[in-house]
């Protein structure tokens, strides 16, 4: 199934100088780039992204970090994206993710993980309406799509 997710690289990433790294990554997988702007979220906006994790102990610090400077927002197709790209990110603890994946590689603390990736195709849904209007969506036909789905 043909799904999108919604991908983040977080202020780290983009201070780091990881954001063509990462999204070569991406594109060298076959997925295809949908929406992508770089940009400082507003505190309001970063609230409700996590507002899952409102009332915990990391919460304040979450918010501080992800609205300390510019973000890449990223909107990504592909054939099961919304799992397959959590696989490539590794596990939320940068200690915990094998190498390989882009937390494995690239971070070593889970305050400072470089990468969002939505956790289920109705997050997805919810994070790519809270990041981008309609008009920001790009759907496109690209030349090499029968050479990586048959
Ligand atoms: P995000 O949402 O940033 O892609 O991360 P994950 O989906 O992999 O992990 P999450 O929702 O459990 O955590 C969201 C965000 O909070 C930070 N965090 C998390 C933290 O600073 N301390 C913690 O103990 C946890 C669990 C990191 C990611």
């Amino acid at each position: 199934m043909i799904e999108r997710t919604f991908v983040m690289l977080k202020p780290d990433a983009v201070q780091r100088g990881l954001m063509g790294d990462i999204v070569a990554r991406f594109e060298a997988k076959g997925y295809k780039p949908v929406a992508m702007k770089l940009m400082r979220i507003p505190r309001e906006l970063a609230e409700r992204h996590y507002g899952e994790h409102k009332g915990k102990g990391f919460f304040n610090g979450l918010i501080d970090y992800i609205t300390s400077g510019p973000v890449l927002a990223m909107v990504w197709e592909g054939e099961n994206i919304v799992a397959d790209i959590r696989v490539m990110m590794g596990k939320t603890n940068p200690k915990d993710a094998m190498p390989g994946t882009i937390r494995g590689d690239f971070a070593q603390q889970t305050g400072r993980n470089i990468v969002h990736g939505s956790d289920s195709v109705e997050s997805a849904k919810r994070e790519i309406d809270l990041f981008f209007n309609d008009y920001e969506l790009v759907s496109w036909t690209r030349s090499v799509d029968p050479w990586l789905y048959e």
